[in-house]
């Protein structure tokens, strides 16, 4: 079901009824009628190193809503930023300590030789240097920021918001829940953030934080603790050639379903059953952005450069997932949204993002803030508005309801895999 501009029909409607347009201003198929919030994913991260409080604030300053902080745990358990517990791609960790700072440890399932968090005091990873990770991004940043700690991001948000006079969230997620639980103790890293957060915001749903994990026990737990609104990740491999999911270990399932011997996917996890369980447990659903929006690779090559990439998937439409989460009553918010990477079935981001928010996506993680703030802000555009709004409205908007949906094919841009990029 299409219920793009049911919103914007219920306007045009009110209107009829003699409703004025102050009261039926509302153009969102989101779960409540609210704009869609543009988050901040780890920063600014296309413009600067990731999970820096400079990333941040360069968010903030380009209109985010939310800044997303991934949440790892110091040797003498401080709650940090990082992407990985892990330390080696994106600080200069291995230039400052010799090889015999290195471990092996079981990440996942996945035996892992790096430099972890875990092994290194705050005040040793303090001495650190962020670098981008992305050979393609801006490397002129390098050397130049240190690793925050949660709480320095918590009283970032805290002095923006009173500096902007807007709300500024914070979207922590709690990485490796099993893996941190394996050395630290079982739910110390969930009980270190519910404490965290509790001091900073209280316990409230009305908090302006959303807490973020791809396992499922712990949100569970979670529940129980706090009523800060709780979001499941659902991850996936890659995307096949038909538009489904390619579900490959470790990306196949949550991996404290794994330890469990429970044999459910993430795309179980997105059947009517799954939603409803989410549903029990938490406020909204954050899967991959192919869960979403169907694409296609029927090897035409749409923007004629001789070559088939991601960009020139064909667009078939809204999979269901987001009308199945919102009827289950939960959130739906999107990842990874990239100007650079991943563009399945777009060349311009701001399309792309575009295209989810005419879906009713709740919100989207974005690497660049300002694609997506923008995006929002030509959505549905104003002229079209008014002229549903004027009352030509019925007839005029089951139109844009068919406009809405296209999607332009006028792409060229090459895409890379999902795989552990979140
Ligand atoms: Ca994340
Ligand atoms: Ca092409």
């Amino acid at each position: 079901m299409n219920i793009f501009f049911k919103p914007t029909l219920v306007a045009a409607l009110a209107m009829a009824a003699g409703i004025g347009p102050a009261q039926a201003q509302t153009t969102w198929s989101t779960l409540t009628g609210a704009a869609p919030i543009i988050i901040a994913h780890r920063g600014a991260s296309g413009l600067l190193p990731e999970h820096t409080l400079a990333a941040y604030t360069k968010a903030i300053e380009q209109g985010a809503d939310y800044i997303e902080p991934d949440v790892v745990l110091t040797k003498d358990g401080v709650m940090i930023a990082r992407h990985e517990p892990i330390l080696d791609g994106t600080t200069d960790v291995a230039s400052k300590f010799g090889a015999d700072r290195q471990s092996t440890r079981v990440l996942d399932g996945v035996s892992t030789k790096a430099y972890f968090a875990s092994d290194f005091t705050l005040a040793e990873i303090k001495t650190l240097r962020t670098i981008q990770p992305r050979a393609s991004r801006d490397q002129s940043f390098n050397g130049l920021y240190e690793i925050p700690t949660l709480q320095e991001v918590v009283n970032l948000a805290k002095a923006q918001s009173v500096q902007t006079g807007r709300s500024i969230g914070i979207y922590p997620e709690i990485k490796h829940s099993a893996f941190h639980a394996s050395i630290f103790g079982a739910k110390v890293i969930e009980d270190k953030l519910v404490s965290a957060l509790h001091a900073a915001y209280g316990n409230s749903a009305a908090a302006p934080v959303f807490i973020q994990s791809f396992e499922v026990s712990n949100l569970k737990y979670l529940n129980g603790r706090t009523d800060i609104r709780l979001v499941q990740l659902i991850d996936a491999d890659d995307v096949k050639p038909d538009g489904s999911l390619s579900l490959v270990p470790p990306y196949a399932q949550p991996y404290d379903f794994v330890l469990d011997g429970d044999p459910r996917t993430f795309a179980d996890l997105l059947t009517k059953a799954g939603l409803a369980e989410i549903a029990t447990y938490a406020d909204g659903i954050g899967p991959w952005k192919p869960y979403l929006l169907k694409t296609v690779d029927d090897g035409v090559d749409r923007d004629g450069d001789g070559v088939i990439t991601a960009a020139d998937r064909r667009v078939d439409g809204s999979t269901g997932v987001i009308e199945a989460a919102h009827e289950a009553g939960l959130l739906v918010h999107a990842y990874t949204f990239r100007d650079d990477a991943g563009k399945y079935g777009f060349t311009d981001p701001a399309q792309e993002i575009a295209a989810y928010l005419k879906l009713g996506v709740d919100g989207v993680f974005t690497d660049y803030t300002a694609t997506g703030v923008a995006a929002r802000s030509a959505v549905p555009e104003p002229g079209t508005t008014l002229l549903c709004l004027a009352g030509l409205a019925v007839v005029g908007c089951g139109y844009r309801k068919r406009k809405c949906g296209e999607v332009d094919r006028t792409m060229l841009d090459p895409s890379t895999r999902h795989a552990g990029l979140f």
